[in-house]
């Protein structure tokens, strides 16, 4: 194994960075522009390893889908023109991939078999199998269907009400996704609020769907229309240099054009709880998504609580936000975030394994974790355990460590941000 050599450096986070294309928004605006007639342009699409995943799952279908770096094109060509792919298709170690196309496959009249990589093949599809059967779809595969590889015979959904058990967008998504090919309206009511990019999505496709006090309804065979859909920067990728200019001495750093949907933006109520100095200007919508850019300078953070509704909202920040924590004075706590548990890695144990082995002192709970502050962090040889936002923890930590850090299979930071190393190259000065 290949590891990466993380140099200790006097440079600070300086400038402006554009991250790359939301990867949640990426992913829809395939889907939808798959299931749409009429052709579908996307714009600052995000070129990850995930998101390909998604493209490939279509293409299988018939999909005429052409890509030239960040801009995709879509023949859409609406739902009966799918075809039964010849193939089982692939879904590397993406999960909202297999949670939202299991929603759309679903709904079509075929026979479809799925896996995905190791990491993905541990990962829970009951959560979405469960009412996707209940809507009339035959979903089978290890352990009763619980994990991939799984067969799905899909078609004549009917409707139903569901109420989501876990605190998760893919779920809601995957079931609305097929509510949306199904008969009837089918209703999703979400406790605490997801990321809502499927139903903003669905709008910009011309789609409809009701909201109220967290209940969701959509009605079946609706026609959706090709469209631009321009893909904002992914806050959660942003995440990694927000916090990395709040730890490194000098640093003062403009995230550009960075998706700020209300869903998405606990990192930034984070950061301000825990008095980092931070300003966000340039705010507007583009298509549909709010965007602005975002300002931060090295700061002396301090410990908070977090738990509750915010943790969906940062679910994906945890780790970076961890790794601040370790940097704040006195003792941050993370509450109610069992859902990390079901990520690339179970991110409770890979985050306080790979802190510890940093040098800080951090433990695990059932669900989160506690974080005592003012650590100095040492060098250590870590690995990312395949988990794309792990690595890029360690390579954001390597910033505060004066030793060398040796960060063993950093491939997979593909998965998000390809280009990660290259930015962070860029804005070290
Ligand atoms: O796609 P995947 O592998 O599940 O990616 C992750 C990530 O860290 O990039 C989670 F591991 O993001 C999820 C996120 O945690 C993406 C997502 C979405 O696009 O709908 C929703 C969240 O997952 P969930 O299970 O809470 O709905």
């Amino acid at each position: 194994m290949c590891a990466k050599i993380l140099k200790p450096t006097d440079l600070a986070l300086q400038g402006e960075l554009y991250v790359p294309g939301d990867k949640s928004i990426s992913h829809r605006a395939i889907i939808f522009g798959s299931l749409a007639n009429g052709e579908t342009k996307v714009t600052h699409f995000l070129d990850g390893e995930d998101c390909l995943r998604t493209i490939s799952a279509f293409q299988a279908m018939g999909v005429s889908i052409k890509k030239e770096g960040q801009t995709v094109v879509i023949d859409g060509k609406g739902v009966s023109s799918l075809q039964e792919p010849t193939e089982p298709i692939n879904l590397g170690n993406s999960g909202t991939t297999a949670r939202l196309l299991l929603g759309v496959l679903a709904g079509l009249p075929y026979h479809f078999a799925l896996y995905g990589d190791e990491s993905l093949t541990k990962r829970p599809m009951d959560r979405v199998a469960v009412p996707l059967r209940e809507m009339g779809a035959v979903i089978d595969g290890r352990e009763d269907g619980k994990y991939l590889p799984l067969a799905v015979r899909g078609g004549n959904l009917n409707s139903i009400a569901f109420e989501s058990p876990v605190k998760s967008a893919q779920v809601k998504s995957g079931v609305l996704l097929a509510g949306l090919l199904a008969t009837g309206t089918t209703t999703v009511v979400e406790k605490t609020t997801t990321r809502d990019h499927t139903e903003n999505m669905l709008e910009a496709f011309g789609g409809s769907l009701a909201k109220k006090d967290g209940k969701i309804s959509i009605n079946g065979k609706q026609q959706l229309t090709g469209t631009h859909i321009h893909v904002p920067g992914d806050i959660s990728s942003a995440a990694f240099f927000l916090v990395a200019a709040a730890i490194k001495d000098g640093s003062r750093l403009t995230l550009k054009d960075v998706g700020l949907n209300p869903t998405r933006t606990g990192i930034i109520d984070v950061l301000n709880l825990m008095g980092v100095q931070l300003e966000v200007v340039e705010e507007r919508s583009i298509g549909g998504e709010p965007v602005g850019s975002i300002t931060v300078a090295y700061s002396t953070p301090h410990a908070t609580i977090i738990d509750g509704d915010i943790i969906p909202r940062i679910i994906d920040e945890i780790p970076i936000i961890a790794l601040l924590a370790t940097q704040a004075k006195g003792k941050t706590i993370i509450k109610d975030a069992e859902e990390l548990r079901f990520k690339e890695t179970d991110r409770i144990e890979s985050v306080v394994h790979t802190l510890k082995a940093l040098g800080a002192e951090i433990e695990a709970t059932q669900d989160g974790m506690i974080i005592h502050g003012n650590s100095k962090l040492h060098g250590a040889t870590v690995t990312s355990y395949g988990d794309h936002r792990i690595g890029m923890m360690i390579a954001i930590a390597s910033l505060i460590i004066d030793e060398d850090v040796e960060l063993e299979n950093e491939e997979c930071i593909a998965v998000s941000y390809p280009s990660f190393f290259e930015d962070l190259t860029k804005i070290l000065k």
